[in-house]
């Protein structure tokens, strides 16, 4: 069993996503649900922006992006990692916006897995399109790459040589993999980024995926999003005819 306080795996199953059957109640700070995630994380802006509208009540916990120090406990490697009050641990974001709206902040808003077609396929878009699509757009130059590993690592807890080292050698490492993510679609990045949320944008009826609110496909996408603001390409985002609108309706539900 799993002492409190120790960096060691919960258990010693192999890494899953959702609901995690050890409980972790040591790792509720304050007794409270809690995530641990990135300020820059855009998977966790999704949980983050849910929460919020949800009124939920949580403690937010940073985790260092060089080190991930505080979830070596997970079994998981990524953020964000939920823990409810009660110590259940969700792994994955679409599995942590199904898990809280579903237990926490008052009745369910939305669709659980497989209940709704749509919503599955636009909560999945956010991972295997959105996010993809934005990356070669933020780290679509040298000179946009150093801005953003700039902002990186001043919202997030880095030393002042982590710090430097972040913004320069993560500005060309980050330089690489946008290129990389660009040979994923046809388009030129922008184009691409555009023809996204124009397919997103077609889907809304007429408000929201969800119609007159929004539902789980919502706040995944628009967590993607979120995490591009005031970084390179957010432009193409707010100018959207339709998708900048739903944008800011999502942002100010969201409080976010
Ligand atoms: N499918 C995961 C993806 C999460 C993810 O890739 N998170 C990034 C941060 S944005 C991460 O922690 N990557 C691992 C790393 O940085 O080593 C989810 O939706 O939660």
């Amino acid at each position: 069993m799993a002492a409190a306080n120790t960096d060691q795996p919960a258990n010693d199953s192999a890494a899953s996503a959702g609901v995690q059957e050890t409980r972790v109640q040591e790792r509720a700070v304050d007794n409270k649900p809690t995530l641990y995630g990135f300020q820059t994380c855009p998977f966790c802006w999704k949980v983050r922006s849910l929460l919020n509208w949800k009124g939920v009540d949580y403690s937010p916990v940073e985790v260092d992006p060089m080190t991930k120090a505080e979830i070596k406990w997970a079994n998981w490697k990524a953020v964000p990692v939920f823990v409810d009050a009660n110590g259940t641990q969700v792994n994955d974001s679409n599995q942590i916006l199904h898990y809280v709206d579903e237990q926490l902040g008052g009745p369910a808003r939305f669709a659980r897995e497989g209940a709704d077609a749509e919503q599955d396929r636009w909560m999945a878009f956010s991972d295997e399109v959105m996010a993809k699509s934005i990356v070669p757009v933020v780290y679509g130059s040298l000179r946009s790459s150093v801005a953003a590993m700039k902002y990186v690592t001043s919202v997030e807890q880095f030393s002042r040589w982590q710090a430097l080292k972040a913004k320069w050698l993560g500005a060309i490492v980050m330089r690489m993999i946008g290129r990389s993510r660009a040979k994923l679609f046809d388009l030129p990045p922008e184009e691409n980024l555009t023809a996204q949320l124009d397919k997103l944008s077609a889907a809304f009826t007429p408000g929201f995926l969800g119609g007159a609110q929004p539902n789980g496909g919502d706040f995944a996408n628009y967590g993607i999003l979120r995490s591009t603001q005031g970084l390179r390409g957010f432009d193409l985002v707010e100018n959207h005819a339709l998708a900048g609108p739903w944008y800011h309706r999502m942002q100010e539900l969201s409080s976010t």
